[in-house]
């Protein structure tokens, strides 16, 4: 039997961004989102904060810990701008083992810890297009929240290690 990613929806955006306050002024200022979580995250080098919106839409802005992490190097190569795009899955492993039965690369053996306690991977660029795809299997609280259908739950609700999630 075929094996195939669960994709269950899109958990947000990524956007590198050099400044991680400018943005955040930006994106609630102008754009009027709310600020839902903001944690740093040494592992993958960056400092994030995830931005909601009325009806569940999520932007992630990630600004570069170092200049060698992942973002810095892309805000080197590209400039500031879309980075990832993040579908969210029940089971990280489960879909890592499905990409990797498609004979893609996947940028981890094991999901590694994301925003608000998730669990990642990704897909190397490469191998679906040009696009960053990120595999996120949001913490247990948010999974059963998104699964009721909140129409800001998902931010609202995140539990996080070693961040702060912020509630409207
Ligand atoms: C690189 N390339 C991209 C890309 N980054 N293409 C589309 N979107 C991107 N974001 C292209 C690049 O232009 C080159 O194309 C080629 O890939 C280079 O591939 P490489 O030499 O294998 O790798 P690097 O050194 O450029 O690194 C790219 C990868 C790296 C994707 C391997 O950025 C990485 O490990 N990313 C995963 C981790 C990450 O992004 N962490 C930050 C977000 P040409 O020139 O060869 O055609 S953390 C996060 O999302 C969190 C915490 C969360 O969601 O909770």
């Amino acid at each position: 039997m075929k094996i195939t990613v669960k994709i269950t929806g899109i958990d947000h955006v990524g956007i590198a961004v050099p400044d991680l306050d400018a943005a955040i002024a930006f994106h609630t200022g102008v754009l009027g989102g709310r600020l839902a979580h903001r944690e740093e995250n040494h592992d993958q080098g960056v400092v994030e904060a995830m931005i909601a919106y009325d009806g569940g839409a999520q932007v992630q802005l990630l600004a570069p810990l170092t200049p060698e992490s992942a973002i810095g190097k892309f805000i080197d190569r590209s400039g500031p701008g879309l980075q990832q795009l993040a579908y969210r899955v029940p089971d990280a492993a489960e879909a890592t083992a499905a990409v990797l039965a498609a004979g893609l690369r996947v940028l981890y053996a094991e999901p590694r810890r994301g925003t608000a306690g998730s669990k990642i991977n990704f897909i190397h660029p490469k191998d679906t297009g040009g696009v960053l795809v990120e595999l996120v299997e949001p913490a247990a609280a948010t999974q059963a929240t998104a699964a009721h259908g909140g129409p800001d739950g998902v931010a609202s609700t995140r539990s996080a290690v070693s961040g702060e999630t912020m509630t409207a």
